[in-house]
């Protein structure tokens, strides 16, 4: 298990459903959704995937660097946001897996003290809770809510709701080859969507976790809209940091678990160094996180 992909505990779970959800705030989220599928056209080809510097995690598989080709695709320029994954679910009916599961995964410092003491942690990463009744429209557990977040990133979805909203859509998830292409920008080796430097001239170029993780923060935790800081040169927002995004890959020839890809809001220098364009992890199929959301991609031609 990886510190930043807890996986789900499936024993013994029922189904509820949307009860409970601000239906109102969902359709005028959805409402004001893109209803225009948004992409860019690559032209694929050859590039060095995978990294062997010195932040790399080798466990992780990010390396050795190879050689890959990828064919002509297109890809979209931010993750999903709430407000259009409100779209597919009104349009649908359909329920995620949190919800059939009844709880998620939160960062506990996203917790208010009554939600945190009654949530359990997960043994091997206890800053992250199992919220009962956490998932995409309450991404921290009962009382909270998207009102305010519509262009942020879907959280709390498996890889199969993922894999749900991109069929609703007629697009699928990017193979992890296409992501790792598309995040680099065009850029060799470099281990940021922008260059070699995390911060040039000490501006921030993507959400990950200010100050001290996990108890220390300096400043604001949580997603970012979708479409914050500059994008890399093929135009993607937020590929490192924000949200970690479902892929179609797999994460070893004996780990067949999907892979993740691109760090999240909980990626900081002093602990976990993942917000990187090489850098991966895999969870369960199943697995719901406050972290983690989606980006689609397309056949072109
Ligand atoms: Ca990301």
């Amino acid at each position: 298990m990886s510190c930043c992909g807890p996986e789900r505990d499936t024993t013994g779970r029922r189904s509820e459903g949307l009860a409970g959800a601000d239906v109102r705030t969902l359709e005028r989220l959805a409402a004001a959704a893109n209803d225009e599928l948004r992409m860019v056209g690559l032209a694929g080809g050859t590039f060095l995937m995978g990294s062997t510097d010195r932040f790399a995690y080798p466990e992780d598989g990010e390396g050795p660097v190879r050689q890959e080709w990828v064919e002509p695709f297109a890809i979209a320029p931010t993750t999903v946001t709430v407000a259009e994954f409100a779209a597919f679910v009104l349009d649908t009916g359909y329920r995620s897996e949190a919800e059939r599961l009844e709880d998620s995964l939160v960062f506990q410092g996203l917790l208010p003290a009554r939600l945190r003491s009654g949530a359990p942690a997960v043994a091997q990463a206890p800053w992250w809770r199992r919220v009962e009744g956490a998932c995409w429209h309450r991404p921290e557990g009962p009382g909270s809510s998207v009102e305010s977040r519509g262009a942020h990133p879907v959280t709390h979805v498996s890889q199969r709701d993922a894999m749900a909203y991109a069929e609703w859509v007629g697009a699928r998830l990017p193979s992890e080859t296409e992501w790792e292409f598309a995040s680099r920008g065009g850029l060799e080796q470099r281990p940021f969507p922008w260059g070699a430097v995390r911060e040039p001239d000490g501006v921030p170029r993507m959400n990950t976790f200010p100050g001290d993780f996990p108890d220390g923060p300096t400043g604001v935790v949580g997603t970012v809209p979708a479409a914050s800081f500059a994008p890399n040169a093929y135009g993607l927002y937020n590929t490192t940091g924000n949200v970690w995004e479902w892929t179609a890959g797999v994460f070893g020839d004996t780990d067949g678990r999907p892979v993740l890809r691109g760090g999240s809001y909980l990626c900081h220098a002093s602990y976990c160094r993942r917000y990187r364009t090489s850098a991966r992890i895999a969870a369960t199929a199943d697995t719901t996180l406050g972290h983690a959301g989606l980006r689609l991609a397309l056949d072109v031609g």
